[in-house]
Order: structure tokens, then C-alpha cells, then sequence
């Protein structure tokens, strides 16, 4: 495959006639054409099926609702091109591996099931029976629960994570390692820890009704494209947004949205951000900091002067708890500490509280730019410390929004997908189901993959992702997942992970979100929930390719059957009729009394937030104050010259690669690129468009390098530098992960810059 490269700025907004344009190609290139256009006007309605794209809500105002990644999302899965046995005859295992990740999942969609034969070092077919018993075989032969992995990505329905979380207990481990581990962990410990509930508080609507939005270290042009929606409306009503972003993102400068003709046709763009900051990487900690020095400093001076309190006293009084310790803690922060931080002056940072202050609801938004750090899990409890002083939780207009990422990843850990499993949690399936769940945590991802290492794992089992290229150290990542005994990927395309089987390898080929499910009791459907608390049904309805595709939930059913058989649970009875495990769900997960008839509500149902209604599940019963100091350094090695943060081009779904366009940044039919400051290149004695390799200053003796990367001259602070995942995870170390969260430091890379070895010898040639 051969593309056209290009840079060139993107000077139109967001959105508009260049989403159009995409969207048309996407959609005419998966060469199903009709199907997608029907899929799109299905996508997100109160019938149809939930967007397999990002985990924003719906909004049912709008007659449809979809955006340009969003189509590719679906058009992707809802190819019909299609890989089988002759695909896997042809080309072997050794062989895939040279070929890229777009390559691979190119290929279009796995449908039947196949098993690694290590003699010929090729996939061949096997029956489902046989994949199966297969597997139940290896899982009872384990001397211990422990050596089995159960790693889970966040598209699985809730339907499919209950089941899946349940098997593992039954059998006795709680290795629920997920990609959660490697995303938003910090805001779920975080807000655990400050608000009692690791989910955010505000509801869609909310956007509607809020004076001041702050958004941290997310792209939503991209990530989360219906964001822009409610951002540009809430700016269009009068709101101040106010973004921290290391990047200068397009979609947070102009907008017009591709669903109104108007908009398009007359290149008609509203702006979205009032200001916008451009912190160093890892500095937002510093920068809220610095924003509540300053209101600290007008509170005290307007006290003195006998003026009133910019802070909501009584909320704070009635519901919060360590205000003074945070206070000391603030008044021990230099201002030269939070600008060299930060990045950014103290003049910048009294601007943006100022915003907050004139604001009677503040929202605050974030994403992996604040997750993906070594204090990610301080920097969330702070931006909790800043919304706690105005009572901006629990009212209308006002509250806490980590925007997750995969659609269902937030029900996972609903359905008990959780290496640390609440107490209340194991009481309530172990009365219900009257068996022993195991209390001890498991393993989160990177545990999972050292445990891999040790040759500790003897069955892996991956209901979706793609780990060998989302995990950090890919090398070593790669080496882990062929140590395993048994490796089972429950996928929908072909991906890297599957070129890297244990002794024994599988492949599950399962139906995806936009398709039909067909069960003994008819068709199913499956639920979800997205950021904002709301639970919602989905029902595929595109036809299978193959009927030798299986549900998520059917594989599930089919593996656990496989292995505990029927005594204690009939898992296949189970997989006849999803409104059987939703009655399980009802009976031991709190928030789904009537399950089944509340999956009728058109728009979903709201689960409730306790924090959102004030009522703390705390220690203390109230909220938290956090009176962290700031870390010595951003940076996990402070004295390297750059840090690298690894991110999503416009053209990608995480590991998925949909085309090598990343429109918004301007970056055409490539992505080994290098974003770096006009200056730094310079100082490098380097000039836009050199090839450079980067390696990362490490500290556990592993050498880690990537080459032949093309310095682009970018927006972005000095020292800063941003590529693409998964290219750069090589980079990552597996050894580095944020304290308390045990998420990759994928944002935060300490690495030099080199100019690039096969570029030198190429001009000395
Ligand atoms: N189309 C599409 N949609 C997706 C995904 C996808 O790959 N493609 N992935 C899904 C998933 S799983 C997730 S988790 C989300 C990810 O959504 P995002 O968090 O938006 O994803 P990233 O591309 O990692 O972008 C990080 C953003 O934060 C900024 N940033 C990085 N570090 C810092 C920092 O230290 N401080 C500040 N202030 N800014 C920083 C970067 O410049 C960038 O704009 O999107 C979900 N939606
Ligand atoms: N360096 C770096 N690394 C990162 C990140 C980063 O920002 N930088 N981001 C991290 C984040 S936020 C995340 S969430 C992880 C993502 O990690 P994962 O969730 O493991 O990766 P994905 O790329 O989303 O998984 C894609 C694969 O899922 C399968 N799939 C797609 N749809 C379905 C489905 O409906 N059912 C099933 N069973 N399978 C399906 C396909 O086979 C596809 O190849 O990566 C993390 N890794
Ligand atoms: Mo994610």
C-alpha cells in the first residue's frame, strides 16, 4: 500500500465540510456502502445500536446523531471483507508480523475460528467445539486460579463483562487486567478517593447549563467528536471554555458541525475556547494549583476588606472535609514552583481563575493528557479540590466529567470487570450464586504482563483489545504474550496480538456492536453505559458475515461451560437469552432493580451518582479535600532533555489504524512523525523534516528506541515533544506507571533526540 505523504496546516475549523468529505470516503470504501448509510441513521437512536466509537452520550434532541470517527468506526467493523482459513493457509505467522497494524486489521473480519500450529507456524481452522474444550482443557489443568488472565477491552457489552467477571471468580482469580488500567484508573481512584464514586457527576445536560467549562488534556475534535457539539452550544449560549492543552488542537479553536447545511456551506465555524493554555506536559497539577493560590489570595484580601466570600462556605462547612490542610499545603506552593511546573505564567493562571470565579457552574472535563502521568492520581484530586470550593458538584451546570474513551468501558467495571474488586461486590455475587469468591486483588495490566514475563501465565484470554500493541515496551510486551501456555483472543479483526501466540494459540471471531444477534430465544440485544451514568440498550442490525461468527456473550457462556460445565450455573442457557443475565445483574449490582424493563426507556436510564447527590461513600462520609504537594518533577526522569507524550492521530481508534491522515494537525499518508517546537529543532542544529530517532533516558538499564521519525515544526511548548501510540510504545517503559493507578506513563516519556542514524549513512552514501 503505497500513500500520498504531506504536511500541510489545516486552516479550516473542525468539523464542517473536510468531516463531510471523510465521512463520504469511509463510508463508500468499506465497500458496503448501503449498509453503513442505514447503519449511520441507526447509530445511537433510542433503537439501534450504541456507537462502537468513543463513550460520550447521546443527545435525543438531534434527529441523528454521528460523527466522522464514529463512522469509521462502524464502517470499519461493518466491512464486508472478510478473512479465513485460505488467508491464514497463505501467509504465515513470521510473515504477518512485518506487516503493519493497518495491514492487518485491512484484512477485514475474522469468521471462524482458528488455532495456532506451531509446526507450521500458521493459523488453521478448528471447530468451535474443539476451540472450546480446548481451552478447557488448559484452564483445568492450571495448578492454581491465578495462572489464568482475563483481560477485558472496554467494548464488551455489560451483558458479555458480567458473565466474563463471574467465570473468573467461579473458577477463583480476580486477574481482571483491562484497558482501563492503562486509561482513565486515575480518575476512577481519584474521585474514589475525594467523592466516594469513581465516575463523573454531571449528566449531558449539564453542558447546557454551566457559566464556565475547563477542559484538561483531552482532544474531543478528535476523541470524542460529539463533545464539540455540546461545547460549541454551550459557548454559543454565552459559556467560557477554557482549555489546558500541551498541543494547539484544532477542535478546541473552531467548530462548525457537519450536520447543519448551513454551517458547511457557509465554512460558518463557532470558536470554542475563550483561552486556551498550552501547560508543559505533566504541569496540570501545578496549573490548578496556581489557579487556587490566586483565588486564595483575592478570598483573603476580600475578607480582609470586608468583603464577601468567592468560595461556597456553607458547602464546604456541610460537606467536605481537610480544606485546611490543602490551604497550608497551597500556601507552601511558591509561585515560581507552579510556573516552572506549569509551564505557564502566573498571570495566565490568575486569568483562568478569574474565569472561575465569575462562574456560578463550572464544569471541568479531562481526559489522558491528566490520566497518564506518574501523579495523575493527585493532579485528578486536585481539579476535585478546585470544583469543592465553589460547590460545583451536585447542581445543575456543575460538576466532574472524565470523558472516557471505548463505549462500554465505564460498565465494565460496573458488571465487576475490577483486579480490585469491592467488598460489597464479592458479598453480593457470592449470597446470590452461593459459592467462594477469592478476596485477594489481581492483577492489573502491567502486573499481568510481568506476571506473563515470569512465565506465571498459563492461559490468557483477551475478550477484545489488542495488547501487544496498546501495552507499553512492546518488545517485551510481545516476548510476554508468547510465554503464555494458552493464548484465546475473542476478536472481531486481525491484530498483532494474535502473531503473538503462547505454546498454543486461538482466535474467537465474534460479531461486533452493528451486527445481529441471533440466539435460541431469538434476537438479542445487549446494554452499555456511557460516561454519564446513562445505561442503554443496543441491538446490532446488520447482518452477520459468517455464521460461524459467535457472540461475545455466547463465547463467553461456551469457555465457562467448557470449564465448570453446568452444576453450579447453566451458562448456556444464560447465553439463550440475555434477559436471563440481566436478571442476575438486577439481583447484585446496585442501580439495576428492573433491569429488563428499565432497558425499555427510550434514551436509557440514568444509574444515579450518590456524590452527585451529595452523599459521600468516604471514610469520612464527606468529600475529601487532597493536600498533595506537587511532585519534585513532571517528569518521571527530570534531567532529559524532552518529554514525550504518545497520543491519537485523527485517523485511528486506539490501536486500530483507519488511514494515516491526521487532518486536524495536518499530517498526510504518514505517522512516524515528531512534533517539536521551531526552536528546539533549531537548537538540535536540525531543520523541519529531518529524520531523527528518539530514544528514552532510561533508568532500568533497558535500552528503548525508535528511528527514522520526521521532525515536524509544531505548536507546543519547548522541551515537549508528541507521536503517535502505538508506534511509540516502544518508548514506554512497563517498569513506569502512575502512583496509586498503575497506568503507563504514556504521556510523560523522558527521551533525547537524535538526528537519525539510517538518515546519515544514507547521506554519507
Ligand atoms: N476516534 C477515536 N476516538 C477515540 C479513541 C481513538 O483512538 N480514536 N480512543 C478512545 C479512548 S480508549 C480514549 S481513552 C479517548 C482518548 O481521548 P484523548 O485523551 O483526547 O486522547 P489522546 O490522543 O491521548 O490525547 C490526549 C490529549 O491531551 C493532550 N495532553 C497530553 N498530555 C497533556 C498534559 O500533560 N497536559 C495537558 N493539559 N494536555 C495534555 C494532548 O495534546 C492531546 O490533545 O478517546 C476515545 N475515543
Ligand atoms: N503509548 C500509549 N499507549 C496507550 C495509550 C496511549 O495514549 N499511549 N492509550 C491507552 C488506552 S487509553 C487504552 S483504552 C488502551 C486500548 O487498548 P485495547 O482496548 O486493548 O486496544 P484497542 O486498540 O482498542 O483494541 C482493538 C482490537 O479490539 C478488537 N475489537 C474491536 N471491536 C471489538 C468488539 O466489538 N468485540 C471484540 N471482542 N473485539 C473487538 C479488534 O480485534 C481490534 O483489533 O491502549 C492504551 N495504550
Ligand atoms: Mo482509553
Amino acid at each position: 500500500m503505497k500513500f500520498k505523504t504531506a504536511i500541510k496546516p489545516y486552516r479550516a475549523a473542525a468539523g464542517g465540510l473536510g468531516s463531510l468529505e471523510a465521512t463520504t470516503r469511509f463510508v463508500i470504501d468499506s465497500k458496503n456502502a448501503l449498509k453503513n448509510l442505514r447503519n449511520l441513521l441507526r447509530m445511537n437512536k433510542a433503537r439501534g445500536f450504541d456507537c462502537p466509537g468513543c463513550a460520550w452520550g447521546d443527545d435525543n434532541k438531534s434527529t441523528f446523531s454521528f460523527c466522522e470517527n464514529g463512522a469509521k468506526a462502524v464502517t470499519w467493523e461493518a466491512t464486508r471483507r472478510q478473512i479465513d482459513a485460505s488467508f491464514f493457509a497463505q501467509h504465515s505467522v513470521s510473515a504477518l508480523r512485518k506487516q503493519s497494524d493497518y495491514f492487518l486489521e485491512y484484512q477485514g473480519r475474522l469468521t471462524e475460528p482458528l488455532r495456532y500450529n506451531p509446526q507450521t507456524d500458521h493459523y488453521e481452522p478448528i471447530s468451535w467445539a474443539d476451540a472450546f474444550a480446548l481451552t478447557g482443557e488448559h484452564i483445568r489443568a492450571m495448578s492454581h486460579p491465578n495462572e489464568m488472565e482475563l483481560y477485558t477491552s472496554g467494548r464488551a457489552s455489560n451483558e458479555a463483562s458480567y458473565l466474563y467477571q463471574l467465570f473468573g471468580r467461579m473458577v477463583g482469580t480476580n486477574n481482571f487486567p483491562d484497558c482501563s488500567n492503562m486509561c482513565h484508573e486515575a480518575s476512577g481512584a481519584g474521585l474514589k478517593r475525594s467523592i466516594g464514586v469513581g465516575k463523573g457527576t454531571i449528566q449531558l445536560a449539564d453542558f447546557d447549563h454551566a457559566d464556565a467549562i475547563f477542559v484538561f488534556g483531552q482532544n474531543p475534535g478528535t476523541n470524542h467528536p460529539r463533545m464539540l457539539h455540546s461545547l460549541r452550544h454551550a459557548a454559543d449560549g454565552g459559556a467560557r471554555i477554557v482549555t489546558f492543552n500541551t498541543l494547539r488542537e484544532r477542535g478546541l479553536e473552531r467548530f462548525a458541525d457537519p450536520q447543519k447545511p448551513l454551517e458547511v456551506v457557509t465554512s460558518k465555524a463557532g470558536a470554542i475556547s475563550s483561552a486556551y493554555y498550552q501547560p508543559n506536559l505533566g504541569g496540570d497539577m501545578a496549573a490548578v494549583r496556581g489557579m487556587a493560590k490566586a483565588l486564595l489570595e483575592t478570598q483573603r484580601q476580600r475578607l480582609a476588606a470586608g468583603g464577601e466570600s468567592i468560595f461556597d462556605d456553607a458547602f464546604l462547612a456541610q460537606h467536605t472535609r481537610g480544606l485546611d490542610a490543602w490551604f497550608a499545603q497551597i500556601d507552601a506552593t511558591s509561585w515560581q514552583t507552579i510556573e516552572t511546573q506549569s509551564g505557564l505564567s502566573e498571570q495566565q493562571l490568575r486569568d483562568a481563575a478569574a474565569v472561575w470565579q465569575g462562574a456560578k457552574k463550572v464544569i471541568c472535563t479531562w481526559a489522558m493528557g491528566i490520566t497518564q502521568h506518574k501523579h495523575s492520581l493527585d493532579t485528578v484530586r486536585e481539579i476535585v479540590n478546585l470544583q469543592l470550593l465553589g460547590g460545583h458538584l451536585g447542581r445543575p451546570g456543575a460538576g466532574l466529567c472524565p470523558v472516557r474513551g471505548h463505549s462500554n468501558v465505564q460498565g465494565n467495571r460496573t458488571m465487576g470487570i475490577d483486579e480490585k474488586p469491592p467488598a460489597a461486590l464479592l458479598d453480593s455475587l457470592a449470597r446470590h450464586f452461593d459459592f467462594t469468591p477469592p478476596r485477594e486483588p489481581g492483577h492489573n495490566t502491567v502486573e499481568a504482563i510481568q506476571a506473563m514475563l515470569r512465565n506465571d501465565v498459563k492461559v490468557l484470554i483477551a475478550l477484545g483489545g489488542n495488547l501487544a500493541a496498546a501495552a507499553p515496551d512492546t518488545h517485551l510486551t510481545c516476548e510476554a504474550l508468547q510465554r503464555c501456555g494458552l493464548t484465546v483472543h475473542i476478536s472481531t479483526k486481525l491484530n498483532r496480538s494474535h502473531l503473538m501466540p503462547g505454546a498454543q494459540g486461538l482466535i474467537l471471531p465474534t460479531l461486533g456492536r452493528t451486527e445481529e444477534d441471533m440466539q435460541a430465544s431469538g434476537r438479542q440485544f445487549v446494554t452499555v453505559e456511557d460516561s454519564f451514568s446513562m445505561v442503554h440498550a443496543s441491538e446490532g442490525i446488520g447482518k452477520p458475515l459468517a455464521s460461524t461468527q459467535k457472540s461475545e456473550t455466547a463465547i463467553v457462556a461456551g469457555i465457562a461451560h467448557a470449564v465448570l460445565g453446568k452444576d453450579k450455573l447453566d451458562w448456556l442457557a444464560l447465553a439463550d437469552d440475555y434477559n436471563r443475565i440481566r436478571d442476575h445483574i438486577a439481583a447484585t449490582i446496585p442501580g439495576f432493580t428492573d433491569f429488563n424493563t428499565r432497558c425499555d426507556e427510550p434514551g436509557g436510564f440514568w444509574l444515579g451518582n450518590a456524590a452527585a447527590q451529595l452523599r459521600f461513600a468516604t471514610p469520612s462520609g464527606k468529600a475529601e479535600f487532597s493536600a498533595a504537594p506537587l511532585p519534585t518533577s513532571v517528569c518521571p526522569q527530570s534531567s532529559a532533555p524532552f518529554v514525550l507524550q504518545t497520543l491519537r492521530s485523527h485517523d485511528q481508534y486506539n490501536t486500530t489504524i483507519y488511514g494515516l491522515d491526521d487532518r486536524y494537525r495536518g499530517v498526510y499518508g504518514q505517522r512516524d512523525v515528531l512534533f517539536m517546537h521551531p526552536e528546539d529543532i533549531r537548537g538540535l542544529g536540525l531543520s523541519d523534516g529531518d529524520r531523527v530517532d528518539i530514544t528514552t533516558q532510561s533508568v532500568d538499564g533497558i535500552e528503548r528506541r525508535v528511528e527514522g521519525f520526521r521532525l515536524v515544526a509544531y505548536d507546543i511548548p519547548r522541551g515537549n515533544l508528541a507521536a503517535y501510540y502505538p508506534e511509540t510504545n516502544p518508548l514506554v517503559p512497563l517498569s513506569s506507571f502512575g502512583d496509586g493507578t498503575g497506568t503507563p506513563t504514556s504521556k510523560s516519556v523522558p527521551v533525547s533526540v537524535t538526528p537519525s542514524v539510517a538518515q546519515e549513512t544514507l547521506r554519507i552514501a
